[in-house]
C-alpha cells in the first residue's frame, strides 16, 4: 500500500488532472467495495447475492482502476485495454442485477442472456472504433449504440418491464431508478468515445474535455450509484 500511494505521487505531477481521476476512482471502488461487502450480513437473505455483486463490480473495477492509474502514469496513453476488460466483467454483471431483483416476478435466464449479449456486442463493436478501425469509430459506435438501445428496450418497455409491473413497490422503485441510470448514466460514455475518436462534428472536441475523464466519472456515478440503488432496496421493509 505504502509503495502503491509513493508510486502515484511519483509519477503524478500536480496538474495531472486525468492521472488524478484515475486516483481517486481507485479509493471511491474500494470503499464502496468494502461498503457492500460489509452490508451483506445486515441484510433479509433473498438480497444478499444483490449485494454480492454490487461489490464485485466495484472491486472489479477498483483493481483495474489501480492498473489503469499506472498505465496512464508509466505510458502516458488511455488504457483502452483494461477499460473494455473492466467494462466486459462489470457491465455483464449490472446485468445479472436486473435478472436478480425481477427474480421473485418470475424473471427466466433467458432475459439475463439476452442482456449479456447485447452489452458484449456493444463492447466488442466500441472497442473495434476505439482501439483496431479508429478511422471508422463512427461506424462502428453506430453498432455500439444499437446494441445499447436494445438493452434500454428490454429494460424499459420490453421483458424487464413487465416483469417489474408485477413486482413489490419497492422493485418497481428500485427497478425504474436502475433503467434511469442505463439511459442517462450509461448514456456518458458514447460522448467520452466521441471526444476520444475522430470523425465527429467539431463541438465534440470544443467541449474541451478528456475521454477518460469522462469514462472515470461514468463509472463511478454508474457503477457506485447502481450498488447504492441495491442497498437501498435491500434495506427497505417491503
Ligand atoms: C461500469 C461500466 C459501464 C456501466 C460501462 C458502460 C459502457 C457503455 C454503455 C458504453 C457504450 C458505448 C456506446 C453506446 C457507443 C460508443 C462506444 C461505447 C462502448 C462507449
Amino acid at each position: 500500500m505504502t509503495s502503491f500511494i509513493l508510486s502515484a505521487i511519483k509519477a503524478m505531477p500536480t496538474d495531472d488532472y486525468v492521472g488524478f481521476t484515475f486516483f481517486v476512482g481507485t479509493m471511491a471502488m474500494m470503499a464502496a467495495s468494502a461498503f457492500f461487502f460489509l452490508s451483506i450480513n445486515m441484510v433479509e437473505g433473498k438480497w444478499k447475492t444483490s449485494l454480492l455483486v454490487s461489490g464485485l463490480i466495484t472491486f472489479i473495477a477498483a483493481v483495474h482502476y489501480y492498473y489503469m492509474r499506472d498505465y496512464w502514469a508509466e505510458v502516458g496513453e488511455s488504457p483502452t485495454f483494461f477499460r473494455y476488460v473492466d467494462w466486459t466483467l462489470t457491465v455483464p454483471l449490472m446485468c445479472v442485477e436486473f435478472y436478480l431483483i425481477l427474480k421473485a416476478a418470475g424473471a427466466k435466464t433467458g432475459l439475463l442472456w439476452k442482456l449479456i449479449w447485447a452489452s458484449v456486442v456493444m463492447l466488442v463493436t466500441g472497442y473495434i472504433g476505439e482501439a483496431v478501425y479508429t478511422d471508422q469509430a463512427a461506424m462502428w459506435g453506430l453498432f455500439s449504440g444499437i446494441a445499447y438501445f436494445y438493452i434500454v428496450y428490454l429494460i424499459m418497455f420490453g421483458e424487464a418491464k413487465a416483469l417489474a409491473d408485477k413486482s413489490s413497490a419497492s422493485v418497481q422503485r428500485a427497478h425504474g431508478i436502475l433503467c434511469k441510470f442505463v439511459l442517462i448514466g450509461w448514456g456518458i460514455y458514447p460522448l467520452g468515445y466521441m471526444i476520444g475518436t475522430t470523425g465527429w462534428y467539431d463541438f465534440v472536441d470544443g467541449i474541451g474535455l478528456n475521454m477518460d475523464v469522462v469514462y472515470n466519472i461514468g463509472d463511478a456515478i454508474n457503477k457506485i450509484g447502481f450498488g447504492l440503488v441495491i442497498y437501498s432496496l435491500a434495506v427497505s421493509k417491503d
